[in-house]
């Protein structure tokens, strides 16, 4: 075990007339980056925040960080716990002010009154996100108390959020995308994810490779943040990335730039597919008794079939060389013979047709930019790379996510020094408490039936589209409770009209929030959170810096709680006593909880406290562990149904969809609606602002003034075949809804394309700016835009980044 170096509190004392300074180690929870930090509190006032520069996640800040003293002290901040006394929908709720134990008292009897009569799915616990919350905080105890419960109903916002850059990406590497070792990395590929504004540590680290030479690729349709300084920028038509991943698998593959042995040794590419079904050719196809499990590949060295055994990630000869190109014809068991072509032959096929040159009218990417971030790539490996946001919010988002994870298999640099790297977090014990619920319970999560391979099935998460189907028609069955932990549900998600619908037809709605948010506002209950500066916590790891993921540290509050705020951890805690969970729950002893998660680390809470800064356990760095073999020779592989990284995906394929990445245009776009598109002709998008998280901050002067209004970045030529002119509010319209926001006409962004951005509904008082009307059409809450019909048939995701509108001054411009 190393220690970090422990900053020990500065306290000045002695000096009456001065102010008593502490410096309080920790970091920042507004966003996903979790910036190290150390805090100034000035006579019990947290005045500052500062990076922390002895932190192993540690050495920035951004201004979001800096503003944080502000959330602490904002006169909008809940201060107490409050009832509504009128009835949901009326104008005024009639908020009175109650105590925290009635309020849980009230809360517990009823979430356990309506478990009775409606049995536990009917409780739906809504999490906000842990990338842009500090519910990170409270995940463990929240999943905890809801298996306790009996519910397998949370409600996340993971379809639009990170389960592409994960679960999409596991399906084809057996694990969700691991961290990049950017400062390792000959290049770095960051497709529709732009740290520079959403995590800034990872800005900072490309930007550090990049001074000894690292080359950048970006995708995205703007030329922002590291875009701007990237080797290959390709600014793609929003939601054309699978086509565009396909042209760059075409480029390797026809100039001969792909990873051959990696392909051959520890991809499914060699499998044999059969050309008369498109399936895998299998052991039971060549002889009687043969597994279906068990594939072929067609041996170079020896001119035969010969079969792989996924369970020992092997050949049943050695010597084997496969093939991964031609056409075979295979003797079947019953004599005949069927034609059969590696799925890599197959992919390459795939891929021909999105050659560059064919395919620039869908991706609106200059071929020879398409060719030439392809080399920059090959040439300079090994490679890590980062996708999310960009690519995760369209109607093909799982396969958008496949082509990208495929392009990234044919460069062979997953787990390799440079690559991104699979490291462990901190061996905390896990308190999510999934002994608790049952499988049959579990099996009846909301959304499974529809997307067994979605979220419900692989996040245990649902999505707040069908979570309000089944409040408002009892499909597949009645929903009666929603707690929102953090999360601004109605704002966050597609279609907030029939969210506050839902919420009004709730039995009973509570909100945990710092805010007064739209969806607080629809709740029964509201109880007042201390943010993160207010709180404690104990982190097993920081996600994203590779060598950051074994850093364990107790984050001290930096102040007391203002008011009757109070820590959603312990509202878990105390929610469960009263719900008769409390054996299950330290009895509501939060330390003595900390003090069972930490024992696999050997340390005590105590000794970790001792180290304000934290302590970095032991994490060896450890590369291509899939090549480990065990005591039979056998290697470790991949954690996929063949044991390899699967170009063919035999998950997709069992459950009917396209086992390669095929292409598919988004639900609503100029090519797959052109009727539509004469109407609306403009490509809508949006991305995360710098200055604030989601729905989140609008009411922290320092950041509104940055940001004052709403606004939408679109090229000049498109603003001016619109009629529409810089700084003009503008109406942004698509055929289900309407924003009003201020046009910012940029070159940045490829024509035909109009970027909003999402979150707006808060005002700030202090700067007098007024707030916006998520629900109505002169509002800017661009999720009115989208409807969930349209939607990712196996993620479920929503088309908030590719549908079609079109853009016109506003009258009052
Ligand atoms: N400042 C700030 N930071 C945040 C957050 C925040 O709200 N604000 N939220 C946190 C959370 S929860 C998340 S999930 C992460 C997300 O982090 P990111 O993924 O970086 O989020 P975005 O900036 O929304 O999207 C990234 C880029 O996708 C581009 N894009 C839009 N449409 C497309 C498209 O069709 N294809 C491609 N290739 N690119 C496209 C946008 O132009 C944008 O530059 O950020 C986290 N950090
Ligand atoms: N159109 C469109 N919609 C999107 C996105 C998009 O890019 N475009 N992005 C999607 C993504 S990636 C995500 S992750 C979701 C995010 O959706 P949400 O998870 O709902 O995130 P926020 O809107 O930031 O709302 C979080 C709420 O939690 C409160 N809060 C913050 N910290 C705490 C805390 O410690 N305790 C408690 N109790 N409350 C706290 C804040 O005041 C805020 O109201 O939105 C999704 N929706
Ligand atoms: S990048 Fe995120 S975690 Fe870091 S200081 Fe800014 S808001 Fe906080
Ligand atoms: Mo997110």
């Amino acid at each position: 075990m190393t220690t970090g170096r422990a900053r020990t509190r500065e306290a000045v004392t002695d000096v009456m007339t001065e102010p008593q300074i502490e410096k309080v180690r920790g970091y920042c929870v507004l966003c996903t980056a979790h910036c190290a930090t150390v805090a100034t509190v000035e006579d019990g006032r947290v005045t500052r925040l500062d990076a922390d520069h002895d932190h192993p996640n540690g050495g920035a800040i951004c201004v979001k960080g800096k503003a944080a003293p502000e959330l602490v002290y904002n006169s909008d901040r809940l201060d107490y716990p409050l009832r509504r006394t009128n009835p949901k929908g009326a104008e005024d709720p009639g908020w009175e002010r109650v105590g925290w134990d009635e309020a849980l008292d009230d809360i517990a009897a009823r979430l356990l009154d309506i478990r009775e009569r409606y049995g536990a799915e009917a409780v739906v616990m809504a999490r906000g996100t842990a990338s842009g919350t500090s519910t990170d905080d409270v995940n463990g105890w929240s999943s905890r108390l809801l298996n306790l419960i009996g519910s397998p109903n949370a409600l996340s916002t993971t379809h639009v959020c990170n389960w592409h850059r994960d679960t999409a990406f596991s399906y084809t590497f057996g694990v969700p995308q691991p961290s990049p070792d950017v400062l390792n990395s000959g290049a770095i590929l960051l497709w529709g994810h732009n740290p520079s504004s959403t995590q800034l540590l990872l800005a900072q680290d490309t930007v550090t490779a990049r001074k000894r030479g690292m080359k950048i690729v970006v995708v995205d349709p703007r030329k922002v943040g590291l875009g701007s300084q990237a080797d290959a920028l390709l600014q793609v038509r929003p939601g054309a990335d699978g086509a565009l991943a396909l042209a760059m698998v075409h480029v390797l593959i026809e100039e001969g730039r792909y990873d051959e042995e990696f392909v051959r040794d520890w991809t499914n590419g060699p499998f044999l597919l059969r050309t008369d079904t498109g399936e895998p050719l299998t052991e039971a196809d060549l002889e009687a008794g043969g597994s279906s499990g068990r594939y072929v590949v067609w041996d170079g060295a020896s001119n035969q079939a010969v079969v792989y055994d996924p369970a020992t990630r092997a050949y049943l000869v050695g010597g084997v060389r496969p093939a991964l190109d031609g056409t075979v014809r295979v003797s079947l068991k019953d004599g005949d013979a069927v034609s059969c072509e590696p799925a890599f032959a197959a992919l390459a096929r795939l891929a021909a047709s999105y050659a560059p040159e064919q395919s620039e009218g869908v991706t609106r990417v200059p071929a020879d930019d398409v060719r030439e971030a392809a080399r920059v790539l090959s040439g300079n490996r090994p490679v890590s790379m980062f996708m999310w946001n960009g690519v995760g919010q369209h109607t093909n988002a799982t396969q958008t996510s496949r082509a990208i994870s495929t392009l990234y298999a044919l460069l062979g640099d997953i787990d390799a020094l440079g690559g991104n790297l699979m490291l462990p977090m901190a061996p905390l014990r896990a308190v999510d408490g999934k002994e608790f619920i049952s499988s049959e319970a579990l099996s009846r999560r909301i959304g499974l039936e529809e997307k067994p391979l979605g979220p419900p099935a692989t996040a245990g998460a649902c999505a707040a589209h069908d979570v309000y189907t089944a409040i408002l028609e009892d499909r597949p069955y009645p929903v009666r409770a929603l707690i929102n932990l953090g999360s601004n549900t109605v704002m966050s998600n597609g279609d907030p009209a029939r969210g506050r619908e839902a919420l009004c037809a709730l039995e009973l709605g509570v909100a945990t929030e710092l805010f007064m948010t739209p969806t607080a506002e629809l709740c029964d209950y509201v109880l007042p959170a201390t943010s993160f500066l207010e709180m404690d916590h104990l982190v097993g790891g920081f996600r994203h810096r590779v060598d950051a993921r074994s850093h364990v540290q107790y984050r001290r509050r930096a102040v007391d709680p203002l008011e009757e705020r109070r820590p959603d951890t312990w509202v878990m805690f105390e929610l469960a006593k009263r719900m008769g969970f409390g054996d299950d729950f330290w009895d509501g002893d939060v330390e003595a909880a900390r003090s069972y998660q930490l024992e696999p680390t050997g340390m005590t809470l105590d000794e970790v406290k001792a180290h304000p800064g934290g302590v970095t356990l032991e994490n060896p760095r450890r590369y291509r562990k899939y090549a480990d073999t065990d005591g039979e020779g056998r290697p470790k592989g991949f954690n996929n149904p063949s044991g390899k990284v699967e170009i063919y995906s035999h998950r997709l394929a069992e459950h009917g969809f396209p086992p390669l990445p095929e292409y598919v245009e988004p639900a609503l776009s100029p090519l797959s609606q052109p009727d539509l598109a004469a109407e609306y002709p403009l490509v809508l998008t949006n991305a995360k602002v710098t200055t604030f998280i989601h729905s989140q901050h609008r009411a922290l002067p320092s950041l509104r003034k940055a940001a004052p209004e709403p606004s939408a970045e679109l090229h000049p030529d498109t603003a001016g075949e619109h009629g529409v002119e810089h700084k003009q509010w503008m109406i942004v319209e698509s055929p289900k809804g309407a924003v009003r926001v201020r046009a910012n006409l940029t070159r940045r962004i490829i024509p035909g394309v109009v970027c909003v951005q999402h979150g707006w509904w808060q005002a700030c008082r202090e700067l007098e700016l007024p707030g916006h009307d998520p629900f109505s059409g002169l509002g800017a809450n661009p999720n009115g835009l989208v409807d969930a019909e349209h939607r990712d048939p196996i993620s479920g995701s929503l088309p908030h980044r590719s549908f079609l509108c079109r853009v016109r001054p506003a009258h009052d411009a």
